[in-house]
């Protein structure tokens, strides 16, 4: 199995469930977004996972925002700029499809619908056979988010009935401790993994933990080969009594466990040929 290289390491600053009034350290501006992205990419984050607000701090959806984004993020890092086309709960389904009329080259795309603490977040079937088709035609590298076991068989099955995302490779994320979906724990964490395998031939995952959970999902991912995802949309507290300071905290720790595992950071640049998104 190939995958045990370095460590993909995702920065996920913003999220759509927190608000600036309550944690003032979120990045919500693009300056904010584009500074954080820039210093995550020097401790050695590869990917972001792009969630926008307005200018009232709100979540939207907004397209002209969303292509503003992805050419200011091109432009001043290296990195790999994923959107988000889960938004938040309350977004329709059409504007989580127009996501990717913003071009990125890489989107979430989540593969069942799940409680979200008090919310839902729909995925109909029907909805994740579109998305997947449109991210297909547009050359878009999906990256398959997973908030319960059953949801890697949807995975499989989609794979079976509609073929390879573009790029060729199959890149699952780990949502794990949400409330509502699987716990944030090492043996839900090798479960899923035991479900990856029956995916197709180097199949690669990282994994995230909501709150508490973010310690033990990112020790468990980098024991069982997998790769990780922090940042200020999973993980507001940094330890007990200790609010988290920026994303970069975030980063630099996972930088930190990674480089203690001997799977130091994978550059952009190895990413995007790890998971076949095309070079810059
Ligand atoms: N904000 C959640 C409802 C994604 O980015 O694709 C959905 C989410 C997943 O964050
Ligand atoms: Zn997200």
């Amino acid at each position: 199995m190939s995958r045990m290289t370095g460590t993909l390491i995702t920065v996920a600053p913003t999220g759509a469930e927190s608000s600036k009034a309550d944690v003032p350290a979120l990045p919500v501006t693009l300056d904010e977004l584009v500074s954080t992205a820039k210093e995550c990419e020097a401790l050695g984050a590869s990917i972001v996972h792009v969630h926008i607000r307005d200018d009232d701090a709100r979540p939207t959806l907004d397209q002209g925002r969303l292509r503003a984004t992805v050419a200011a993020l091109r432009e001043s890092t290296g990195l790999i700029v994923q959107l988000s086309s889960g938004g938040a709960v309350t977004d329709p389904e059409a504007d989580r499809l127009a996501v990717l009329d913003a071009e990125p080259e890489m989107a979430s795309c989540t593969m069942g619908t799940v409680n979200f603490g008090d919310g839902v977040f729909l995925n109909r079937w029907e909805f994740i056979v579109d998305l997947h088709t449109r991210m297909q035609e547009r050359g878009v590298v999906p990256e398959y988010e997973i908030f319960d076991l059953g949801q890697l068989t949807t995975l499989q099955r989609l794979l079976g009935k509609y073929g390879l995302p573009a790029g060729g490779h199959v890149h699952v994320d780990l949502v794990m401790g949400v409330p509502g979906g699987m716990p944030g724990t090492a043996a839900a964490l090798v479960a899923c993994e035991q479900v990856i395998r029956d995916l197709p031939e180097g199949t690669t995952f990282s994994a995230t933990g909501i709150g508490r959970s973010t310690l033990p999902v990112m020790l468990a991912s980098l024991a069982a080969g997998g790769h990780l995802r922090v940042g200020m949309e999973d993980t507001l507290t940094y330890g007990k009594g200790r609010p988290v300071e920026s994303n970069m905290q975030l980063v630099a720790r996972a930088v930190g466990f990674a480089q203690l595992a001997q799977r130091p950071p994978l550059t952009p640049a190895q990413a995007r040929e790890l998971l076949g998104v095309a070079a810059r």
